[in-house]
């Protein structure tokens, strides 16, 4: 799968995508990461990108043409994604989605946000993954980045795998412990060292029914 992304800050992304599964998935050849400096689709001296918004306000406003530009040239098939606040919510099913897609280009705002036209005209989709402000699209981008080629066949080992995830079965995971057996007074609940494998999966399932239950009830009644 290609991954592009559109930002002012190419740099910020440079560790996060050679690092842990989202970096071995580039080695493996299983994702291929395009990052494009949005300076680079401009063409005045000094690189500008914002510009003040119509109607007055207070804060800059991204330009349109160099997000089109830097699309235009990338000619990407697959969905164009504006992260923004505005967005409907990411979420996993969202995710698996992206994963089946040979490519996903995700753009990055900046400033007091980006010309209407880029999220009307240009992006297929806009995606938010929180409601809290970032100070731009970047850290949006490398949540959906992670969470999408974490999925891609081969992209994680046994040790890894994305079966029994929380949101594999629309529960959350129930608790795990290693060793020591007894830490500090806290001890590891005595079926996990049982060796009775149907009475370990019972307590998980029960685990993870408990804990959705009590902490995400909204997603306990999606699951029923
Ligand atoms: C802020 C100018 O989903 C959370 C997000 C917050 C936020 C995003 S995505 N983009 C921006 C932005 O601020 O471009």
């Amino acid at each position: 799968m290609r991954i592009n992304v559109v930002t002012i800050f190419p740099e910020y992304f440079a560790e996060p995508l050679r690092t842990s599964i989202v970096g071995h998935a580039a080695t493996a050849g299983m994702a291929e990461y395009r990052v494009v400096d949005l300076r680079d689709y401009t063409h005045d001296k000094h690189r500008t990108v914002d510009d003040e918004p119509f109607g007055g306000g207070a804060g800059m406003v991204m330009k349109p043409e160099p997000f089109f530009e830097a699309v235009d040239e990338m000619r990407p098939e697959g969905p164009i994604v504006l992260l923004s606040p505005r967005g409907r919510m990411f979420d996993h099913k969202k995710a698996v989605q992206f994963a089946v897609e040979e490519e996903l280009t995700l753009l990055c705002g900046h400033y007091k946000g980006v010309d209407e036209r880029v999220a009307t005209g240009l992006a297929t989709e806009e995606l938010s993954i929180g409601d809290y402000v970032l100070s731009g699209g970047e850290p949006a981008a490398l949540v959906v980045i992670d969470s999408v080629v974490r999925l891609l066949p081969g992209a994680m080992n046994d040790h890894e795998s994305a079966a029994g995830d929380s949101f594999y079965d629309g529960l959350l995971a129930p608790p795990e412990y290693t060793r020591p057996a007894e830490f500090r007074g806290m001890e590891v609940p005595d079926v996990l060292r049982s060796g009775d494998h149907a009475r370990v999966e019972a307590w998980k399932r029960e685990q993870a029914e408990n804990m959705t239950r009590q902490r995400r009830p909204e997603l306990w009644e999606r699951e029923r």
